[in-house]
């Protein structure tokens, strides 16, 4: 599924985008599914500080038989298992819909130190899979990275800074990089906005420095993420340790499909 030259341009930059992926009758499958999800009152759905917009729901292949087949079609899981070379299971789900005008900041971050601090992960040898349901646009909250970040490790230059995990979900983060390494890692990186048409496909590495900014334009932005983590990279035990619909313990192995997850199921 991938190209050599798609996985080089992964272990130089540290994210690939893939567009085209899914075609309109799938994204439009999915969106309709994540709406309804959006509607359920259960723990996994996290909402903005207006506490009226939905900020994320995660483990959202829990409550969906969709989304749980979409995590193992082909065009999310190849991937996923050519650039961590071998068996994956899924680490966490995050379906972040990210309403028009009402929504908060995603600071800067590294997604790993939050998967090493809280969960216990062991190595950076998990990614990201996301992929747009919606148009991706400069106006409407598009993730920003720093090419080539995915190399470091920030650990000393992230500071935790709050208690509960619950500051892992919403805006005001646990652990916060300092200003002035941010600056200096700008300056040497560079930023770029990560956009495309629905269907796309952005892979990136669990350590990529990123983040996002609301959403001003007039609509939604849909975005699902999958966490995907080697299976031979296990979570090791912490004192206090997040859910498991935020921090899956169960390392099996996940099988590809052999058709499209929006193929009718056989009976
Ligand atoms: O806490 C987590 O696991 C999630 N938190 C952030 C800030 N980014 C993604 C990550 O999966
Ligand atoms: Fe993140």
């Amino acid at each position: 599924m991938l190209t050599s030259q798609d996985v080089d341009t992964y272990r130089e930059r540290g994210y690939l985008l893939l567009p085209g992926r899914f075609d309109a009758a799938e994204t439009d499958l999915l969106l309709s599914e994540a709406r309804r999800l959006a509607g359920l009152d259960i723990p996994q759905r996290i909402m903005e500080s207006d506490g009226t917009q939905v900020r994320s729901v995660y483990a959202v292949h829990h409550h969906s038989d969709a989304f749980e087949r979409f995590t193992r079609d082909a065009r999310t899981l190849e991937p996923a298992r050519t650039l961590l070379d071998g068996d994956v299971y899924i680490h966490q789900t995050q379906l972040n819909p990210k309403a028009p005008f009402v929504g908060d900041v995603w600071e800067w971050h590294q997604d790993y130190l939050y998967w090493e601090r809280d969960d216990g992960m062991a190595e950076p040898r998990a990614l990201n899979v996301a992929v747009f349901l919606d148009e991706v646009n400069e106006f409407n909250g598009p993730v920003f990275v720093m090419p080539g970040s995915h190399r470091l490790s920030l650990d000393e230059e992230t500071r935790t800074v709050r208690g509960g995990w619950e500051n892992t979900l919403n805006a005001d983060f646990r652990h916060k990089i300092t200003p002035e390494a941010l600056g200096d890692l700008a300056d040497t990186y560079g930023l770029e906005s990560v956009r495309g048409k629905p269907g796309t496909v952005c892979v990136f590495d669990g350590r990529l420095l990123h983040c996002s900014p609301p959403n001003l334009s007039g609509h939604p932005r849909t975005v699902i993420f999958i966490r995907y983590n080697s299976v031979h990279n296990p979570l090791r035990p912490v004192p206090d340790p997040r859910p498991e619909w935020l921090a899956n313990r169960d390392p099996s192995p996940l099988e590809v499909l052999t058709r499209p997850f929006s193929a009718p199921v056989a009976r």
